[in-house]
């Protein structure tokens, strides 16, 4: 790799690579030189010897001086021919670089041609074009073309592509790309074509190419204007009847794009083809949707609820993309939360309407609390816009996808509604079909609503979570409450100070009765906060507000709907938050009302851990768990969410530094007294919601499912017999995923002395249905109990297990890291020997998934001192491995920095 930046890295320097790292900074920006007016590329398909001949029509900008050369990104190809106007180029025509090209005193206007050899066969990167299971498949986001030609690999070149495909008819039946398909044909000796046209000007990561012999599933969209479009869905063999979710989901998708945004689908066709190699979740590519089968198939057999509707989400999220992300592009990858962040909202937004708004919000800050707070607290940490990367896969995180989103939902709250919608019409009206910046995204709302966003800016440039203190101080007889709010971000990588950010806390006041108070703000003083409706401004370091005409009795509801990303300080007592438990109109203040009762236990009985006193709490934690379970007017949904006790990996963000033996032992203590206490109630609550019969998946159905698998999981933390023969019923009765996974965890998970018989009978079961098998990976590796590193180990040889498929990598280690903290975390330090193993065994193969195994280190210094070594000897392992890829490296350097 070359240093041609300006900047040096002192990561590099510190841990003094084999090979110098390039660092790509925000303000190195520079517009191409050259515009690529159109591209043609024909694919003859072959599995070690893949010839791409491609031939780009360029120009030179108005303003470039002549002898600019023309730079062309290009990876892992073989160079087998190159020429100008048909003529071809000495080797003084051009230049070759590790990464690239240079064309030297091209003319103005040209065609170049280039022809080169790949080998799709062995590229296990699963980036560029590869070959799996029998069919090819490209992945070229974020810059994956490179590996496929040389081209300007960046998103600000825009281009009409024509693809032609070439391949054996047997074996690879179908060949798609971009577009309409405007030729196809038989050729000699058993190969056929097809030509694909894109008529929208499209950067290359968009472009997408797949060969196979599929199973198709085939419908039609009648858009707003009347046009029709053809909907197919390619899956592997024999998974037909697992897609007609995927399929529905897509036109509600198609149907709510146009009725909340009014955007129309542009082509005449939409496909998506289903793979089990895929790094991500999927890839919006123009008109040829790729995505990893576990967002594709479902059936009530195989998918759980929640895989429902994540196969849901996931379609709405690529669908949306069409429009923000495609037609509205991003002019650098340090924009890519331009498009994330917003198509997030979007398909968090579809998700609620589908739904349920409130159980939505609180799934989706969920994430927020134990992911990407943690990685805002990291060594990771980066503004949703970021300053700069090694390697940019790295940086399609929870801060500019989960953390970009929460910034678009707080325009939507500073605007309402029809503000956000305006905004969002101002920025397709000025931007369709051009590249463009986080920056022209804010602009537009700011202009089509004259809101001033000028400190809002802020969120896009700084790093880390505000944590916001409100006190409060009531004057009685007055009867005014006036609230003090105080706001303050950490420190993070390359940013010491931070300025006030604009934060919107939504708040409410509930009087004795548990009714919502009328907001009567009163401006006091200049520096008060403005209030508007139930939103407070909170724009400078600390800042005011008072209520008027609030009765003796109240309990202020702060930050409701989670208004802002940030962290709550405000000293409630245990009765205060019991009752908000209780009442709060506000669902997600309610819910989270609840898991500060359940942090609250926790963290005490820490303490008595650590003083070495007998664990007890107040019983009336108890009592509050038990009127929800039996409050008839909530959902199952909410109630299983309100009664489960916050994570690990969310418990950890919540203080500076922790004891993790000591918080797994006061959580488990707090789940099994909640259990005892309550046993009656959960069996009888299993009993009423528990359904055996038809299957039915209706909202209703899903609720009691959800409230059934919560309360047999407390009845599992009591370990007795009936409990276990229970689970076993519900595991060996079921007719549908959920209840027969929920009752698999909770066994594999319990003492059972049966229980790795029962998992084994899982296995045999459905040993041929790939993502139940790795479903059962996941449960085998976050099993707590201290066998589960030697079962991990043995199941690396497993017939289930493949290192390459990086499904099965997040399955069995990702899950292990990430969702066994007492494994994970063994004191003997097996459970950093393992992850480390795993990723020197991977980076070569797979770059990306090794990276993302990487970051399971990165809050090392949360823990005691032992671990803490042990786990940064595990970094520096990893940093000495040979040719490590620039991914991992840019991981594990960060983390030790
Ligand atoms: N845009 C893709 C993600 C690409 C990841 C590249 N490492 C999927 C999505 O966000 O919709
Ligand atoms: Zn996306």
């Amino acid at each position: 790799m070359s240093d041609s930046s300006s900047h040096q890295d002192s990561a590099s320097q510190e841990q003094a690579p084999q090979q110098e790292v390039q660092v790509h900074y925000r303000s190195d920006y520079r517009p191409y030189p050259y515009d690529i007016e159109s591209v043609y590329l024909a694919f003859d398909l072959a599995p070690n010897a893949t010839v791409v001949d491609t031939t780009l029509t360029i120009q030179r900008k108005a303003d470039v001086a002549s002898n600019e050369p023309l730079r062309l990104d290009g990876v892992d190809l073989e160079l087998l021919s190159i020429a100008i106007d048909g003529e071809e180029l000495g080797q003084e025509g051009y230049r070759s670089f590790d990464d690239g090209l240079e064309v030297l005193n091209p003319p103005k206007r040209f065609t170049l041609t280039t022809k080169v050899k790949i080998s799709p066969d062995t590229n296990t990167s699963l980036e560029g074009l590869y070959l799996s299971s029998g069919k090819y498949c490209t992945q070229c986001e974020a810059e994956g073309f490179r590996k496929i030609t040389f081209y300007p690999d960046r998103p600000d070149v825009m281009s009409t592509f024509t693809v032609r495909i070439e391949a054996d008819a047997e074996q690879f039946p179908h060949l798609l790309s971009n577009g309409n398909r405007i030729e196809h044909g038989d050729l000699e000796t058993g190969k056929h074509f097809a030509v694909w046209e894109d008529p929208f000007k499209k950067p290359s990561y968009l472009f997408a190419l797949c060969a196979g012999d599929y199973d198709l599933l085939t419908s039609s969209f009648t858009t707003m204007t009347g046009r029709d479009v053809r909907l197919e869905i390619y899956v592997d063999k024999g998974k037909l009847d697992q897609c007609h979710h995927a399929m529905e989901s897509l036109k509600k998708a198609m149907k709510w794009d146009e009725e909340v945004f009014g955007l129309e689908y542009d082509l005449d066709i939409y496909m998506i083809v289903a793979v089990g190699d895929f790094n991500m979740g999927a890839m919006e590519n123009k008109g040829l949707n790729i995505f990893n089968t576990k967002y594709v198939l479902a059936s009530q057999d195989t998918a759980t609820d929640t895989d429902f509707i994540d196969v849901e989400a996931v379609i709405g999220h690529e669908y949306f993309h069409n429009w923000t992300g495609n037609r509205v592009t991003c002019r650098d990858w340090f924009q890519l939360s331009l498009k994330e962040g917003l198509t997030v909202f979007r398909d968090q937004e579809f998700t609620a309407d589908q739904t349920d708004h409130g159980v939505k919000r609180i799934e989706d800050v969920k994430v927020i609390r134990s992911h990407q707070f943690a990685e805002d607290a990291g060594p990771m940490a980066h503004p949703i816009r970021p300053d700069s990367y090694i390697e940019m896969n790295n940086f399609y995180t929870v801060t500019v996808y989960n953390k970009g989103a929460e910034i678009i939902r707080m325009y939507q709250t500073l605007l309402g509604r029809d503000g956000f919608k305006r905004g969002l019409d101002v920025y397709f009206e000025r931007h369709d079909g051009q590249a463009v910046t986080c920056e022209d995204f804010v602009r537009a709302m700011e202009d089509a609503n004259h809101y001033d966003l000028k400190q809002f800016r802020r969120w896009y440039s700084q790093a880390g979570t505000p944590e916001v203190e409100v006190t409060s101080q009531y004057e009685a007889d007055k009867r005014q409450l006036r609230l003090h709010l105080k706001q303050s971000c950490p420190a993070t990588p390359g940013q010491e100070e931070k300025e006030p950010f604009h934060i919107p806390v939504k708040i409410g006041l509930i009087d004795e009765l548990g009714n919502d108070i009328e907001l009567k703000a009163l401006p006091v003083s200049e520096s008060d906060a403005r209030v508007e409706g139930d939103i407070v401004h909170l724009m400078a370091g600390e800042q005011s507000v008072t209520f008027d005409e609030v009765p003796e009795k109240h309990i202020p509801s702060i930050l409701r709907g989670f208004s802002a990303p940030v962290k709550l300080r405000y000293d409630y007592s245990l009765s205060d938050l019991i009752f908000l438990f209780a009442h709060d109109s506000d669902s997600f203040n309610r819910w989270q009302a609840g898991q500060e009762l359940f942090s609250r236990v926790i963290f005490d009985l820490c303490e008595q851990l650590s003083d070495g006193i007998e664990l007890s709490f107040d019983e009336s934690v108890i009592n509050a768990a038990k009127n929800l379970l039996d409050d008839s007017g909530l959902d199952g949904q909410f109630k299983s969410l309100a009664l489960t006790i916050p994570g690990v990996s969310t418990l950890i963000e919540q203080v500076d530094s922790i004891n993790i033996d000591h918080l797994i032992t006061a959580r488990q203590f707090l789940k099994r007294r909640l259990a005892e206490e309550l046993e009656l109630d959960w069996l009888l609550h299993y009993q009423t919601n528990h359904h055996i019969g038809d299957f039915e998946q209706d909202k209703g159905s899903v609720a009691k499912r959800a409230i059934a698998g919560t309360c047999l999981c407390y009845l599992m933390a009591l370990e007795k017999d009936d409990a276990y023969q229970l689970a076993l019923k519900q595991l060996n009765n079921a007719n549908n995923m959920t209840d027969a996974s929920t009752a698999l965890q909770l066994i594999v998970h319990s003492n059972y002395s049966e229980k790795m018989k029962v998992a084994e009978a899982f296995y045999q079961k459905w040993q041929n249905e790939e993502l139940v098998v790795n479903k059962w990976l996941a449960i085998m590796a976050t099993d707590p109990s201290d066998e589960t590193i030697d079962r991990i180990e043995s199941l690396l040889d497993h017939p289930s297990f493949e290192l390459k498929n990086p499904n099965k990598v997040r399955s069995l280690i990702g899950a292990f890291t990430g969702a066994n903290p007492s494994q994970f975390h063994r004191a003997d330090g097996r459970g950093y020997e393992y992850l480390a193993r795993q990723i020197k065994a991977l980076y070569a193969i797979n770059p990306q998934v090794s990276a993302r195994l990487t970051g399971a280190f990165n809050r090392w210094r949360k823990f005691d001192s032992e671990r803490q070594l042990k786990m940064q000897q595990q970094l520096q392992e990893i940093l000495s491995m040979p040719e490590l890829s620039k991914d991992v490296y840019e991981i594990a350097s960060k983390a030790l920095k």
